[in-house]
C-alpha cells in the first residue's frame, strides 16, 4: 500500500544490524527467531522499502572471532546486498559490552590494559565504519559504570572517558574521515549505574574535550524515559546546543526494564511532542530505530514492525503539520504568547535598561489574572492527534 505515510530514503530512516536482526533472545529464553546474516538483514530491509540505511557495531558485521579471510568474504557479500538494495550505512560503533574482556567497562576500566584494548578495537571499528562510508560514530557507553561505587573512583572513571574521546578525536582527524561522534546515554541496564546517565551528562562532557567540535550527542527515547525525564526537553537541550549529532527513537513505558518498544506505540503525545520538534526545527539528521520486534513476532511481523515504526513517524510529522495550520491552535497560541518588542529589547542588559526596569510598577494580581487556556489547547492537540 502507497499512501502519503510511505516513507522514502530522503526521510532518512535508519535501522541496525541488531535491531531488526534481533532473533528475540532475552535474559530469561531463548532466540524465537532464526539468525540472519549481515546480507540478510539488508535483503529484508529492502522487502520493507523506503529505508534510507542499515547501521552496525563492528561485530554485528564481522565476528569478533572471525578469520580474516571469513571477514573479507562477510564484506563482500554485505557490500553486495547494501548495493542490491540501494541501502547504506550513515553510522557505525563498536560493541565494548559483550565481549566478557568488558565485563567492567571499556574506557573507564580499572584496567590500563583492557582501556588499550578498548581504543585499540574502536579504533577498528571505525575504519570498518568508513569502509563503508559512516559518517557518524556513536559511543554508547554499554558498561561504563558500577554496582558499587567501591569499585571506581568516579572522577577518574570521567578523565578516562575523556582521554579515550580525545585519542579518538585525533585518531578520525589524522585518517581523514571526518566522522561526527554521538554520544549516547542511558542511565541502567546492563550496569546497575551507568556513568553519563543522561543526555544533559554528556551535554556538559563536551565542552571538556580537544575536539568539542566533532562530538555530540545521540539521544534515546526509552533511556530518558527509563530515567522518568521528558525526552522532547533533552532534544530540545541537544538542538540549542547545536549538538544533536543522530537520533534513537524507540518507546519506553516510565519505570520499566529497557523494552526497546516500536517508536509510538508506548506514549504517542510525547511522540508527538518530538516529531513536532525536529520537524520544526528541520533537525536533518539520521532517524535511527533503536527498537526490537516484540519476541513474539516471526519474520513477517518484524516487517510490519519496521514499517510501522516509519509509518508511526510520517502519520506524526502529518499531524504536526495540521496542528501548526489549525485556526483554533492558532488563536490559542496567539492568546498564550503575549510579545512587546518594547519589553524585549528593554530585556537585554544595560545601565540603563536595569534601571528603568526597577523603576516599573507591575501590577500581580492583573498579570495572574490573565488567561492560560492549556486544558482546551491540550484537549484541541488530542483531537488533531486522534484525526478529528
Ligand atoms: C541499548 C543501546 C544500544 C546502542 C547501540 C549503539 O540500550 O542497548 O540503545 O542499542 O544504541 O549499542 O551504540
Ligand atoms: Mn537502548
Ligand atoms: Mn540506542
Amino acid at each position: 500500500m502507497v499512501d502519503a505515510y510511505t516513507p522514502k530514503p530522503k526521510h532518512k530512516f535508519t535501522f541496525g544490524l541488531w535491531t531488526v536482526g534481533n532473533p528475540g533472545r532475552d535474559p530469561f529464553g531463548e532466540p524465537t527467531r532464526s539468525v540472519l546474516t549481515p546480507a540478510e538483514i539488508v535483503d529484508l530491509l529492502g522487502e520493507v522499502g523506503g529505508v534510507h540505511g542499515v547501521n552496525f557495531h563492528d561485530n554485528d558485521l564481522i565476528p569478533i572471532d572471525a578469520t580474516e579471510a571469513e571477514a573479507e568474504s562477510i564484506k563482500a557479500d554485505f557490500a553486495a546486498a547494501l548495493k542490491r538494495n540501494k541501502i547504506r550505512v550513515p553510522m557505525a560503533t563498536t560493541n565494548l559490552f559483550s565481549d566478557p574482556a568488558f565485563k567492567d567497562g571499556a574506557f573507564t576500566n580499572n584496567d590500563a590494559e583492557v582501556r588499550a584494548y578498548a581504543l585499540q578495537k574502536t579504533m577498528r571499528g571505525m575504519d570498518l565504519g568508513a569502509e563503508f562510508g559512516a559518517q557518524v560514530y556513536v559511543f554508547w557507553g554499554g558498561r561504563e559504570g558500577i554496582e558499587t561505587d567501591a569499585a571506581k573512583d568516579p572522577v577518574l572513571a570521567e578523565q578516562r572517558f575523556r582521554n579515550a574521546l580525545n585519542f579518538l578525536c585525533g585518531y578520525s582527524k589524522e585518517r581523514g574521515y571526518d566522522y561526527k561522534f554521538a554520544l549516547e546515554a542511558k542511565p541502567n541496564e546492563p550496569r546497575g549505574h551507568m556513568y553519563f546517565p543522561t543526555t544533559a551528562a554528556y551535554l556538559a562532557l563536551i565542552p571538556t574535550l580537544e575536539h568539542p567540535d566533532m562530538v555530540g550527542v545521540n539521544p534515546e527515547v526509552a533511556h530518558e524515559h527509563m530515567a522518568g525525564l521528558n525526552f522532547t526537553h533533552a532534544v530540545a537541550s541537544a538542538i540549542s546546543a547545536g549538538k544533536l549529532f543522530h537520533i534513537d527513537l524507540n518507546d519506553q513505558q516510565f519505570g520499566r526494564y529497557d523494552q526497546d518498544f516500536r517508536f509510538g506505540s508506548a506514549d504517542i503525545k510525547s511522540a508527538f511532542f518530538l516529531v513536532k520538534l525536529l520537524e520544526d526545527q528541520k533537525w536533518d539528521g539520521f532517524k535511527h530505530f533503536d527498537s526490537h520486534a516484540y519476541r513474539t513476532a516471526d519474520r513477517d511481523d518484524v516487517i510490519a514492525f519496521a514499517r510501522g515504526s516509519m509509518r508511526t513517524y510520517m502519520m506524526l510529522k502529518h499531524r504536526v503539520k495540521v496542528w501548526n495550520s489549525d485556526p483554533v491552535i492558532k488563536k490559542l497560541l496567539r492568546q498564550i504568547n503575549r510579545e512587546s518588542r518594547d519589553l524585549e529589547s528593554l530585556c537585554a542588559y544595560s545601565k540603563s535598561h536595569a534601571e528603568t526596569l526597577l523603576a516599573m510598577e507591575f501590577d500581580r494580581r492583573e498579570l495572574a489574572s490573565r488567561p492560560l487556556p492549556y486544558e482546551e489547547l491540550d484537549q484541541r492537540t488530542m483531537d488533531i492527534l486522534l484525526g478529528l
